[in-house]
């Protein structure tokens, strides 16, 4: 089968789940080349196996609230592929959460996980349970309910969930406090979990300081670094507010952050004492806009960060954030950079005008792997019962991250189709983790 053959089977078979069909779209265009000259990968049906979960775990969760009243949400677990390693990958709580989105997300995490070198299968999880405007109580009973039905299909060589929106370090050890319970096992089945009881240090910070590290690294091959660049940033989460922390400790001026209410603009830029305001603002799901009462700026209710004249975008919210408008507001501001710090943030129209425009591009696939990296590197701290320090892991990430460049860097010159002013990371990124995975499977021969 071709990959266009795949993908008109995924697309009558899964009509109604269209991030998922987008995901798999955008890695079979870049990775035709490749697929066509390796007659194996048609063979051993690589790609048909690839885009197939290996399973998908579906369940009914039951929890109280704080007036007594039952409630019911549904969990997922999608386990793509463990061609490379346990099942790897974070839990979203948000209303928005499918089995559309959860399959994009789980899909992406294969070439992603691929991508950081660490023997990590890829997967995704979650639940459309909304945190927004529960209690502590309410999440913890949350948590412990959501794991008391995940805990029989998970593992540390299994399946080792972590977070992503909605799920930190306060729900990570709620989970892991109820995995521990259940199964009398003290393991890394969980990661991003509190630091003093298993978890690393740097995984908080290590999604947005990684895609940082990342931006840097694509500068230096323009001669270029962040000194006095004007950054955009959406989102004001986990990744948004590292992402920007990092950029600002690098000479960089953040000028805006943003959540699902509006944007946030501070003409001056943010420092260290705005964004740790910001990061106990958001942790209190407080709202952004009562920010100028003690910092000035404007609030722009219902409005994106695209409006701004800067140089670099960092799009760090939720998928599709970015449409082809946006791209081109981007474009015409004089944006010259656009890393993904979420995941597929950009439509596939949104890419087709950023790269029409010779903007320089990074996919959040390789752009946004320091977290799982550090994902990784906590599970291999709790193989081994150490603890590595701040600075170590840093420098592991910094290495991950730039070889993670390097590698996409140098696939995408192997298969540079003419003589294009960018790196086309995109391509190069699915190139090397499809690869990967691919080269398992083959080797692996008719099991997964
Ligand atoms: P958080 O929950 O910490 O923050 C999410 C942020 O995005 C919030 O500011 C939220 O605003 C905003 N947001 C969420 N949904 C929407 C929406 N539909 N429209 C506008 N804004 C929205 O999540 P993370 O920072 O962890 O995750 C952000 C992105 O990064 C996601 O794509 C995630 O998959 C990706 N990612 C996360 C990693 C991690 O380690 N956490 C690793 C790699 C990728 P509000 O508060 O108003 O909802
Ligand atoms: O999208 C992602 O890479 C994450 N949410 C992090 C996954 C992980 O296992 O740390």
């Amino acid at each position: 089968m071709s990959l266009q053959q795949v993908i008109q089977k995924l697309e009558d078979l899964y009509p109604h789940q269209p991030e998922f069909i987008q995901a798999v779209k955008e890695v079979a265009i870049t990775i035709e080349d490749i697929y066509d000259n390796n007659t194996n990968y048609n063979t051993y049906k690589i790609f048909e196996r690839l885009t197939e979960p290996d399973r998908i775990i579906s369940f009914r969760v039951n929890w109280e609230d704080d007036a007594g009243n039952i409630q019911v949400n549904r969990g997922w677990r999608v386990q793509f592929s463990n061609a490379l390693g346990p099942y790897k990958g974070g839990l979203r709580f948000h209303p928005t959460v499918n089995e559309s989105v959860l399959k994009f997300l789980g899909f992406e995490q294969i070439f992603k996980n691929a991508l950081t070198g660490l023997p990590m299968g890829g997967a995704k999880g979650g639940s459309d349970f909304d945190p927004k405007g529960k209690s502590d109580n309410e999440i913890r009973r949350f948590c412990y309910a959501f794991i008391r039905e995940l805990y029989q299909y998970i593992g540390k060589d299994l399946d080792v969930p972590a977070g992503d929106i909605g799920v930190g370090g306060r729900e990570v050890s709620y989970m892991f406090a109820m995995y521990k319970n259940l199964t009398h096992e003290y393991s890394g089945v969980l990661t991003g979990k509190g630091v003093g009881f298993g978890g690393s240090l740097i995984r908080t910070e290590a999604t947005g300081y990684g895609a940082v590290y990342f931006l840097e690294n694509m500068l230096a091959v323009n001669n270029d670094n962040l000194q006095g660049k004007k950054v955009l940033v959406s989102g004001a989460g986990n990744v948004s507010l590292h992402a920007a922390e990092k950029a600002i400790m690098l000479g960089a001026t953040v000028l805006t952050v943003s959540d699902s209410k509006g944007t946030l603009h501070d003409a001056q830029g943010f420092d260290q004492q705005k964004i740790d305001w910001l990061k106990e603002q958001k942790a209190c799901h407080k709202p952004l806009a009562e920010y100028i009462e003690k910092f000035g700026g404007e609030w722009l209710e219902g409005q994106k960060p695209w409006q701004f004249k800067a140089d670099i975008a960092l799009p760090c919210a939720t998928q599709n954030e970015v449409d082809a408008t946006n791209a081109q507001q981007m474009v015409d501001n004089s944006i010259k950079y656009v890393v993904e710090g979420a995941n597929m943030p950009l439509t596939a129209e949104a890419i087709d005008v950023i790269r029409e425009h010779h903007v320089h591009y990074a996919p959040g696939k390789a752009a946004n792997a320091g977290g799982v990296a550090v994902s990784g590197l906590e599970m291999s701290q709790n193989s081994v019962r150490q603890y590595r320090s701040f600075e170590e892991l840093d420098e592991q990430l910094k290495c991950i991250m730039r070889n993670i460049h390097d590698d996409a860097a140098s696939a995408a010159q192997q298969y540079a189709k003419g003589d294009e002013p960018c790196v086309d990371y995109m391509t190069g990124a699915n190139i090397a983790g499809f690869k990967r995975a691919a080269d398992a499977l083959v080797a692996y021969g008719v099991l997964n």
